[in-house]
């Protein structure tokens, strides 16, 4: 791929259908709609033909313009797209054969393509640092032995891990590599640093990168306990993000790394800055204690609402107009996949007047917090106004929360649909981080029918 529109695919050899439903591996289709599909060979997503890694998957109307966007950053390297015939029902394996002398049955398209270049390694290196990683892994990226700054990631763990102190003044500017072998599998370089706070605090960590990277914080020198927090940061996203949590006085390690492919070489910058006294979360559950387990070994939930009607009924938990209950998210890996537990909730209006729903809401995560008057709104992105928001990350908020309030009355019996999810710094769902063994997931809403 280039940057600029090109036109990529129009029919250029007319071919029996049934020939052209095939991937580039010959291997079976997906069972479910699209017109395009594709894969990528050498970087990520990798030359994996598993339907986790398909990127596009839209179906388009006969004769309707249909636009897609990605917001994945794709490395250099090859990409396969698949068009093929399909309706809502799955593939369409008659009705559109190939042009009969001069009877033409219809089965032209045309596919246009449009990369957007992000490119930031100038502005990067402009930076000023303090400290230039001196780790050379370039030569042999797929055998590279670490040990430089290898930390939990050495071969005997924990290997070294480099200073990073406070402020501009004291950035690193480094570099990495994310490469895939020929059996799809990505090596990395990961890079550690230690870090100490003298008090509680709330703090940006600025990773400026040529390429999509994560940031982690684990506890110094236990590489048994794994992360405490971690975000993926898009590329060329020259800012700090602040820390989730409050930071006890301590030492911390923080691991960088390319969160899919990036070429050997490519370059970050890293800074920790705008340190801030802030208080611990010490939630205070009330209320109702739900019977919301948290199960992240099976993925059992019964509060699935309108994300998945095939969990185990009743699907959502029925709360009151004025009570309290309190419950438990998950975001973490379930056999090596991501999941997350969204927690549905209903609302019934028993008033014999309008009310506005009123939802007040604390969390010991970042919380996105929605409310429908059905599932189908729910598809179609259309919340109740006044009852879609976030509980926001503050410098010295303890536990973060918000209050969301219906800009209008709703009638006698209205059934709301509320959905309570986790998202990062940057508003995207969670499916990292949050596993039930480590906590730090429980939620409180305390509800309201107001006039
Ligand atoms: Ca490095
Ligand atoms: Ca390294
Ligand atoms: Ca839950
Ligand atoms: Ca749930």
């Amino acid at each position: 791929m280039t940057g600029g529109a090109t036109s990529i695919g129009t029919r250029s050899t007319c071919r029996p259908i049934a020939g052209d439903l095939e991937r580039p591996d010959g291997g079976p289709l997906p069972g479910h709609n699209l017109v395009l599909v594709g894969w990528g060979t050498g970087y990520y997503p990798p030359a994996n033909c598993a339907s986790y890694y398909y990127w596009v998957d839209t179906l388009s109307d006969p004769c309707v313009v249909r636009n897609w966007n990605d917001s994945t950053y794709y490395q250099p390297g090859t990409y396969w797209f698949l068009v093929a015939p399909e309706n809502a029902n799955g593939p369409i394996l008659y009705g559109y054969p190939c042009p009969m002398g001069t009877t033409d049955l219809g089965n032209d398209y045309t596919l246009t393509m449009t990369v957007t270049g992000v490119q930031c390694e100038t502005e990067i290196l402009a930076k000023p640092v303090a400290h230039i990683e001196a780790e050379s892994n370039c030569a042999d990226p797929l055998n590279y032995v670490d040990t430089y700054n290898s930390g939990c990631d050495a071969a005997t763990p924990p290997g070294p891990v480099q200073l990073l102190a406070f402020d501009a003044a004291n950035a690193w500017r480094g570099q990495t590599f994310g490469v895939m072998d020929p059996n799809s599998v990505l090596h990395r370089d990961y890079d550690w640093y230690s870090l100490t706070v003298t008090a509680n605090r709330r703090f940006k960590v600025y990773l400026y990168s040529d390429f999509p990277s994560t940031w982690e914080l684990w506890p110094a020198n236990n590489c048994a306990a794994g992360p405490i927090e971690g975000v993926d940061v898009p590329p060329c996203n020259d800012a700090g993000v602040f820390t989730r949590r409050c930071y006890p006085a301590g030492t911390y390690w923080l691991r960088v790394y390319s969160t899919g492919g990036a070429q050997c070489g490519n370059y970050y910058y890293l800074a920790l800055t705008e340190a801030g006294a802030c208080s611990l979360c010490n939630f205070a559950p009330g209320g109702s204690d739900l019977d919301d387990p948290c199960d992240d070994v099976n993925d059992y939930d019964t509060n699935a609402g309108c994300d998945d009607p095939n969990a185990p009924p009743p699907h959502f938990m029925a709360f009151n107009c004025a009570a309290t209950y309190w419950g438990r998210i998950y975001a973490g890996l379930i056999t090596g996949e991501p999941y997350y537990d969204p927690d549905w909730f209903t609302i019934t209006n028993t008033n014999t007047n309008n009310r506005r729903l009123r939802l007040t809401v604390t969390t010991e995560f970042l919380a996105q917090v929605e409310v429908y008057l059905s599932c189908t709104d729910y598809n179609a992105g259309n919340p109740v106004a006044g009852l879609f928001g976030v509980t926001p990350l503050l410098v010295g908020t303890a536990c973060p929360n918000t209050t969301l309030t219906a800009t209008t009355g709703a009638a006698p019996g209205t059934v709301f649909y509320g959905r309570l999810t986790c998202i990062d710094q940057f508003g995207n769902l969670m499916t990292e981080y949050y596993p039930c063994a480590k906590g730090n997931n429980r939620w409180k809403i305390v509800t309201a029918c107001i006039v």
